[in-house]
């Protein structure tokens, strides 16, 4: 009899009775899946493959169990009716899907054991796949994490995004520039994604408003001039010891078959085809900028596209099961990552009130109780704008909504604050000058029930600094959940053998749904037996410095690591100036002393944006500095320094597992959370940082005597800044700068102007205010390294205290305070 799975009447037991007999996971049914894939996927014989034909059968089979477990989620989902969250993020930043999903759904092993039996490894095949980057940095990878953890703690949950066809671009780095080139990364295929050709929706742009009578009442009719299609590519994600496996769905960009048609009959076919292939244009590109709005036309087109799409499938659904929008809130969590997705709110309010006729009240009601939002920077100038006349001319209908819904908050205002003009302006959503824009934040702060920091200091400087106005108007909106990363990947598979070292000592591999369970660690953090079989766990820096390169580089050394995006707040410049003057005292020491030297090898990896200047001499600076020292004989193994071009998320998985010392050097205030930092805890990895963004929280759970913290406390910096020309420096700062002013590594005039930069009056990021507590904190770092027992006792500390910054964590917190959303666990 043919199933219909939908229905309530269908028996929870047959139905998973029947999915026993579905795909299985022994060595014969695996080989047999695997070898079907490269015969009939990849189309190669089954008898002749090679490793790149090997990975994508492999890949092809995984996929198939993700589906079978994502179908059977969705027919679970569909029964129960949850509420469900919907997360809209511009950037999802996912790397590697293999072994991560294997490892997620509990087959990573029998997997390897099918490919050996046919003479392949499952490593080797994991490291034929490229990164998907589609993402800039911090708040895309916390997307990846936090959809990783909606699907292990079971939420109903479905992440919306763009499938860009061109990711973040590659770096390559030629004579020490930073050169960036196009990451096609389709090239190959991709098999985790689904392309759903039958799910597609029509967005449109551009056009005019009109008014017509329906019914007696008067709408608004918006004619579009150009329409788009949106087609779904769905990407399984699995939770981890569950069956739940949920769905990120990213929207491509295709020609519509509703425009233009007029064109073919005037004979203009060419051209007609022509331009209907820039539709495509709109998903083609990651804007490499992870802290402005450009304002350009095709940033807000992407913006718009996917919100339009995503909330069409949102309403979709929806309607699919009900008859009014009176369940609407109940049924429907709607989470802005950042301001890009919140045109959103005027998305849902258009439909509300021109396709499905609500009438003001009842659809901003409605809009008041489903949208959430959550900021990730600090700074107002980060703040998203779109000038009033390009928004007009795209979205007309959209500006009209915007402009009534700031009247009437405006109205409001006045009558809670006066006439008080300056801050009327400061709160308005339309900012008023010789460029008139629209202000994301204030529309998002205005229509969401909370709006989220990522950590406590974060709320601390919106409630004070950044959204002082609304905080003082609604304080009961403004609420902090301190970011997390997943454990999955960031111990399990970057780091199996510590991984398993940490299953020994609890005794149980719970704590890989359970992070709070690492605190046991707590309990050993002085036996001898886990101080030695952790000091080897350490030892495997060996993998890294496989991928080191050309620097020969001592295994006794402290391998010190710097990643993350470049920028001059986040201070990759007073790493290089700690560098020089390191490299200049070893150069002065006597033989004596030198051997008292602690070997380093600070490795330094990070993309700048391609139109950022400063950011980018940072990184020739970093090169011609490590030309220097690294082929200075007369330093040989005390000091090396290597850039690792093209940082992603694989280089940070073998970085992270590799590190003794991680630097987070951001100016106090400036980092809203920061996560790297998060992974190196959890890691064993000790931190040297400033106390900012999420580091404050880390301080109260390992203690600040197991981490090297220096620098001005958020509340000193406006004094210090203040201080101009007359705030005082340490010499050794005075001379390291002088040695790069005097052309000691060469290219001085080039240079002269990041020098100026941090010039005293000038300093805007105290680089020079925080030099000397910044070498002290990195002599207390060489003095804990030599006393081994102290350091291993440390590293073990810190992954013990690492339980509260999993995104598990963040994830049931957004759950039960902010979306309302219940768990929903599909039988298995
Ligand atoms: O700069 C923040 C970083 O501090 C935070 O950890 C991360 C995730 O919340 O977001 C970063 N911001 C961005 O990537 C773009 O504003």
């Amino acid at each position: 009899p043919r199933l219909e799975f939908g229905e309530e009447k269908i028996k929870a037991e047959r139905m998973f009775g029947l999915m026993d007999v579905f795909l299985k996971n022994d060595p014969l049914s695996l080989q047999k899946d695997i070898l079907d894939h490269v015969e009939f996927t990849v189309a190669k014989s089954r008898f002749n493959f090679d490793d790149f034909e090997a990975y994508h059968a492999l890949a092809h089979s995984v996929r198939d169990r993700l589906i079978e477990r994502w179908h059977d989620t969705q027919i679970h989902f569909n029964r129960k009716g949850p509420k469900r969250l919907y997360f809209l993020s511009l950037e999802f930043l996912m790397g590697r899907s293999l072994s991560n999903t294997v490892i997620n759904l509990g087959v990573r092993d029998q997997f390897a054991d099918a490919l050996s039996q046919l003479g392949f490894e499952f490593e080797v095949l994991a490291e034929q796949e490229g990164d998907a980057c589609l993402g800039n940095g911090g708040l895309a990878r916390l997307s990846a994490c936090q959809m990783d953890s909606l699907a292990t703690l079971d939420y109903p949950a479905i992440g919306y995004g763009l499938r860009y066809q061109y990711g973040l671009f590659r770096q390559v780095i030629l004579d020490g520039f930073q050169h960036e080139q196009p990451d096609y990364w389709l090239n190959f295929g991709n098999p985790w994604e689904i392309e759903r050709v039958h799910i597609t929706y029509p967005v449109k742009f551009y056009g005019t408003v009109t008014d017509e009578v329906l019914n007696k009442e008067k709408h608004k009719v918006w004619v579009p001039g150009e329409v788009v299609e949106a087609v779904a590519y769905d990407n399984p994600i699995p939770g981890y010891g569950t069956r739940n496996t949920i769905v990120l769905r990213l929207w491509a960009a295709k020609p519509s078959d509703q425009h233009n048609m007029e064109s073919y009959n005037t004979g203009d076919y060419v051209d007609a085809v022509v331009n209907r292939q820039r539709a495509e244009s709109i998903s083609s590109i990651l804007y490499p900028d992870d802290r402005s709005y450009q304002g350009k036309e095709l940033q807000l087109k992407q913006r718009y596209f996917f919100v339009s799409a995503s909330v069409q499938d949102i309403i979709r659904r929806f309607k699919d099961t009900h008859k009014n929008f009176n369940e609407f809130p109940e049924k429907v969590a709607l989470q802005l990552n950042d301001t890009h997705p919140s045109l959103a709110i005027a998305e849902v309010m258009r439909v509300l009130l021109d396709e499905e006729h609500l009438g003001w009240n009842r659809a901003w009601d409605i809009i008041c109780k489903i949208f959430s939002y959550t900021t990730h920077t600090v700074s107002s100038e980060a703040m998203e704008k779109i000038p009033v006349d390009l928004m007009g001319s795209l979205l007309p209908r959209h500006l009209q909504i915007i402009y009534d819904i700031n009247f009437n908050f405006m109205e409001k205002l006045k009558k809670m604050i006066g006439l008080d003009y300056d801050r009327l302006a400061r709160m308005s959503i339309v900012e008023e000058g010789a460029v008139k824009n629209i202000r994301m934040a204030n529309l998002s702060i205005i229509c969401c029930h909370t709006v989220n920091g990522v950590s406590r200091l974060h709320l601390e400087l919106l409630k004070t600094k950044v959204f002082r106005d609304f905080y003082e108007l609604w304080p009961h909106k403004f609420h902090y959940k301190t970011n997390g990363v997943t454990q999955r990947r960031w111990i399990v598979v970057s780091n199996p053998s510590l991984c398993a070292l940490i299953s020994k000592w609890l005794g149980t591999e719970a704590w890989i749904r359970d992070i709070d369970l690492l605190i046991g660690l707590r309990d050993h953090a002085t036996n001898a037996e886990l101080h030695q079989e952790w000091k080897m766990e350490l030892c495997n820096d060996l993998m890294l410095v496989c991928t080191i390169g050309n620097v020969q580089v001592s295994l006794n050394a402290m391998f010190d690591v710097h990643t993350k995006r470049i920028h001059e707040y986040k201070r990759q410049l007073l790493n290089i100036l700690g560098i020089i003057h390191r490299y200049d005292s070893i150069k002065n020491m006597n033989k004596n002393d030198r051997k008292k030297v602690v070997p380093r090898v600070c490795i330094i990896s990070g993309k700048a944006a391609p139109g950022y200047e400063i950011a980018k001499k940072i990184i020739k600076l970093c090169h011609v500095v490590a030309e220097k020292i690294n082929n200075d004989n007369d330093i040989g193994d005390l000091l090396k320094l290597v850039f690792i071009p093209d940082y992603n998320v694989s280089v940070a998985e073998l970085v992270i597992p590799g590190a003794d010392l991680s630097q987070h050097l951001s100016t106090a205030g400036h980092e809203a959370s920061g996560t790297s930092s998060m992974k190196f805890l959890m890691n064993g990895c000790l931190l040297l940082a400033t106390e900012d963004g999420s580091t404050i929280e880390m301080i109260e759970e390992v203690g600040r005597e197991n981490m090297f913290l220096f620098g001005a406390s958020v509340n000193d910096v406006p004094a210090l800044r203040e201080k101009g020309p007359a705030l005082k420096v340490p010499l050794q700062f005075l001379r390291v700068v002088r040695m790069i002013r005097d052309g000691h590594f060469g290219l001085k005039d080039y240079f002269k102007s990041l020098c100026d930069k941090i010039e005293t009056g000038n300093d805007y990021f105290l680089v020079g205010a925080d030099f000397a507590s910044y070498l002290e904190a990195q002599a207390a770092a060489d003095k804990a390294f030599v006393d081994e027992d102290r350091w291993t006792q440390m590293s073990i500390l810190c992954a013990a205290g690492s339980g509260k910054f999993s995104s598990d964590r963040t994830i049931q917190e957004y759950a039960e305070k902010t979306w309302g959303i219940q768990p929903c666990r599909c039988p298995s």
